[in-house]
């Protein structure tokens, strides 16, 4: 099992997030290799939170290759700019990989209202950074819809996030990637069960909502139907305080 990057949501995230982060992986760890790339919320790395990992559960904070259940595993971690993630990304695969994992925006990568290209942002990569060698397959983290987009000869394929985070998310299918590699790859997207996110505007809305649930509030509404919500079991979410309006697209990942 690879995860991507972007275990956390942020690079401190809360002891009791870790610990049953921590229960969950170990027990996945038990049944199957399991590895881990940090992504740019985990910008101060995966190992000190899991206390540095093991054979079998393999913690990638920095550019590497690994072997991992008879595969050759080139891991690149987020870089801020292209050039950058270029010059990584060569040592990771040097001499041919059966897979290629990074957690970066690709040119044509698309979420809601923005399409990565050249320099915009700094970290796109595009063919100008395609190594040399054999990639077996292309798979990233980073961005939340579930996409593929073509990378030169390869198809980077992106799983999308497993679980909501941004109202512009409320109708994406979530899930992950189910690879398998006979004579050459092939993947399929399995749809798993997510949070629904819904957003709530007054009372009557709150009826559908059930425990677990994601339940966007207004500030301005957050007095008269928080408690409500919580009542119910959902999970209250308010909108981030916006800065410049270009900004708010980088929230998305
Ligand atoms: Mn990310």
């Amino acid at each position: 099992m690879i995860h991507t990057g972007d275990v956390f949501d942020r690079s401190r995230p809360p002891p009791e997030a870790v610990a049953r982060a921590a229960a969950l992986f170990s027990q996945v760890a038990q049944r199957v290799p399991l590895v881990m790339l940090a992504g740019n919320h985990d910008r101060w790395g995966l190992a000190p939170h899991f206390g540095g990992g093991s054979a079998r559960w393999v913690l990638v904070d920095q550019p590497e290759q690994v072997r991992v259940a008879g595969l050759k595993v080139g891991l690149v971690p987020h870089c801020r700019t292209a050039d950058q993630w270029g010059a990584l990304v060569r040592p990771a695969v040097r001499g041919g990989v059966d897979l290629l994992v990074c957690h970066q925006g690709f040119v044509g990568a698309r979420v809601p209202g923005f399409t990565f290209r050249v320099g915009a942002p700094r970290e796109t990569v595009s063919e100008a950074q395609l190594p040399p060698d054999a990639l077996g397959a292309v798979m990233s983290g980073h961005l939340h819809p579930s996409q593929t987009v073509r990378w030169g000869p390869h198809r980077v394929v992106y799983a999308g996030s497993t679980e909501r985070t941004s109202v512009s998310e409320t109708h994406q299918a979530k899930g992950s990637v189910m690879w398998t590699l006979e004579s050459r790859w092939s993947w399929r997207f399995v749809a798993g069960r997510t949070r629904p996110w819904m957003p709530c505007a007054d009372l009557t809305d709150l009826e559908s909502v059930d425990p677990g649930d994601l339940v966007s509030v207004a500030p301005r509404l957050l007095d008269r139907l928080g408690s409500a919500v919580s009542e119910r079991g959902g999970i209250v979410v308010l909108p981030r305080r916006s800065g410049r309006p270009s900004r708010r697209q980088m929230r998305l990942f």
